[in-house]
């Protein structure tokens, strides 16, 4: 079974050729994304077998999801065709703000996801389960789903949870619980600006105040750096750690957070401190913030450990 297993929505992207309103583009490239495929392909990318477990529709959209995660060497297996429900949809807009995704996602099949995966062999053989702060925003039933797996403890398998924080999938549904699952998990990890929105502070030690629950809390700060909070008293193996991120020349931001996600959780596969987990993360984000996509590829794995072993005045 593959050691990591993302749960979650993967969705058709349209992504137009330049930037500018929607009514101008010409022509769209048709493309895949999702928060929780990103991180099994920044998974993969760094080595870690890993399986995508969602939902699609018996669709175009649907198929070249299946296709091009597999493609990309994710494991497919758990995948369900919903037999009626269509594939959910994005499409990106860039304007001088940054980017906009707009959603095509409501009654998805993606959307319909929920506890009947809960028996699935890949989660209760995995070391590591991710999940995102998106998929409890879809629906009631992938409330559920996730609300379920964070309260099924399994001995040797972590879960990690990133905040993702989309306020337009919370409209007219009160986010609120969003807590109680960051605090369930094992890791979770959030930005600075999006746990300012949520939780009403980006700062790290009044986040862990907060959110007392995971046993590693990181608060990304912009582009800047990330902390490590753990609750381990073992000094060497934890405390608060804080990286710098590498300076790279930013070509197009989304999906970046999923990367470091990808890089800070294949760090904690690897048996790594949590210096080297958040510098993995960096990596990882850096090789998707360079280029216009979701998601980049990480330098030669030489290049990687020679970043990682770098000294604090090499590294930043
Ligand atoms: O983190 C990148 C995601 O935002 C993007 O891939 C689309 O999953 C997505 C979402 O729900 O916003």
């Amino acid at each position: 079974f593959p050691a990591a297993v993302c749960v979650g929505e993967t969705m058709a992207a349209l992504i137009p050729d330049g930037p500018g309103p929607l009514e101008g583009v010409g022509t769209f490239h048709h493309t895949i994304g999702g928060a929780e495929a990103n991180v099994a392909r920044g998974l993969v990318a760094l080595g870690v077998p890993t399986a995508w477990a969602g939902r699609v529709g018996d669709d175009g959209f649907g198929r070249r999801i299946v296709r091009e995660l597999a493609n990309a060497g994710i494991d497919t297996s758990g995948v369900e065709v919903d037999p009626v429900r269509p594939t959910g949809l994005y499409v990106k807009e860039t304007g001088p703000a940054g980017s906009v995704l707009h959603y095509y996602r409501k009654g998805s099949a993606g959307s319909a996801l929920g506890p009947g995966l809960l028996g699935s062999p890949l989660l209760a053989n995995a070391r590591l389960v991710h999940l995102s702060g998106i998929t409890p925003a879809l629906s009631a039933q992938a409330f559920d789903l996730v609300r379920a797996i964070l309260d099924d403890p399994v001995p040797g398998r972590t879960i990690s949870f990133d905040l993702n924080w989309r306020p337009t999938l919370w409209s007219g549904r009160d986010p609120s619980p969003l807590r109680s699952l960051v605090n369930a998990a094992d890791i979770a990890l959030m930005g600075a600006d999006e746990a300012a929105e949520v939780f009403g502070t980006g700062d790290p030690r009044a986040l862990r105040e907060l959110l007392p629950g995971p046993g590693t809390l990181v608060v990304k700060d912009d582009a800047h750096q990330a902390t490590a909070i753990t609750v381990d008293t073992d000094v060497t193996a934890g405390g608060q750690v804080t990286e710098i991120a590498l300076r790279v020349d930013v070509v197009e931001p989304v999906g970046a957070g999923d990367a470091f996600a990808a890089g800070y959780l294949a760090g904690t596969l690897r048996g790594y401190d949590q210096r080297r987990c958040l510098r993995l993360g960096h990596i990882a984000a850096a090789s998707t913030l360079v280029v216009p996509g979701d998601h980049g590829a990480p330098p030669a794995p030489d290049v990687v450990d020679a970043l990682l072993a770098a000294t604090a005045g090499e590294w930043a």
